[in-house]
């Protein structure tokens, strides 16, 4: 019988999915990526998986889905969460490896991947585990910052720059959304600014995504710094002029039936929450909506 679940008490797994130690008969994985080393700015998103579990508790408090999707996405698809990837704390070469074998082994049992971290770096290992998969990725990209910087320094400014250098995204049919700070070169991906973003309707922003993804394989990454830090103040380098969460969810829900085979949600930082923990609410909604978007992917 369907019912709803105490947001307060309980297993704290992402939407109240359970926890699996291994990806084996799973169609869609969760893992939480703890690691700030590579943060520019304010250190923190280590804490990000948790505070982002917790609230998603709330998200998914209905055994009738996440308004406004129509389904329960756990009901379509064998949701698990296989926890936190470990074992490189305090050792940021570490992170590569460990993070690209545990993707690896998710996507070699044919599962998708969402991933909750920790600072955008993490992303990077990711792309690369989901390249070897797929080839060359479209990237969607919601973020305040175009993270392409070139310097061969390798932390959350550089990582898509490193990612383009690799040939494991492809920035003709790749799009960055919500950009509202310098970025002197565009690598040939289509910008879609924050200002652009302000002017522009949701779904119209959506469908240019779309156009621009066609029927490639995509990489969704969301910074949650997209967002204007009215909405989410506890990230490690907030950018005011960003649109809200209902724009960002908006626009989300549009890119329903684009081939995304995996994605992240990343940035954020609890400690540096005011009351209410706004930011966290935020991205653990916006991680449910990514969690349909791959349900949808695995339906076309
Ligand atoms: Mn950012």
């Amino acid at each position: 019988m369907k019912s709803w679940n105490d947001p307060y008490s309980g297993e704290q797994s992402f939407m109240r999915v359970g926890f699996a130690d291994s990806p084996e008969g799973v169609d869609i994985a969760v893992i939480g990526i703890p690691y700030d080393l590579g943060t520019t700015g304010r250190p923190g998103a280590r804490f990000g998986p948790r505070a982002v579990r917790e609230l998603s508790l709330a998200v998914g408090e209905f055994d009738w889905g996440v308004w406004p999707w129509d389904h329960d996405v756990r009901d379509n698809h064998t949701v698990r969460d296989l926890g936190d990837v470990q074992g490189f704390t305090a050792y940021p070469d570490r992170l590569c490896p460990v993070v690209e074998e545990k993707a690896a082994e998710v996507l070699d049992v044919g599962a998708s991947l969402l991933s909750i971290g920790g600072d955008h770096f993490v992303s990077l290992p990711l792309l690369r585990a989901h390249a070897k998969k797929h080839g060359p990725l479209a990237l969607i990209h919601f973020d305040a910052h175009s993270d392409t910087w070139v310097d061969e320094d390798l932390n959350h400014g550089t990582m898509f720059y490193h990612a383009i250098k690799e040939g494991i995204i492809d920035p003709a049919c790749s799009v960055q959304v919500g950009l509202r700070t310098p970025n002197p070169e565009t690598h040939g991906i289509q910008i879609l600014s924050a200002d652009h973003c302000l002017k522009t309707p949701a779904e119209e922003v959506a469908k240019t995504i779309r156009e621009r993804v066609g029927n490639r394989a995509a990489y969704l990454t969301f910074d949650i710094d997209f967002l204007d830090p009215a909405y989410a103040p506890a990230t490690g380098t907030p950018v005011a002029g960003g649109p809200n969460s209902a724009y960002a969810r908006h626009v989300l829900q549009g890119l329903a039936g684009l081939k995304i085979v995996g994605a992240d949600q990343v940035e954020v930082a609890p400690h540096y929450e005011g009351p209410g923990q706004i930011t966290a609410v935020a991205a653990a909604t916006i991680a449910a909506d990514i969690l349909y978007l791959l349900g949808k992917a695995r339906e076309l």
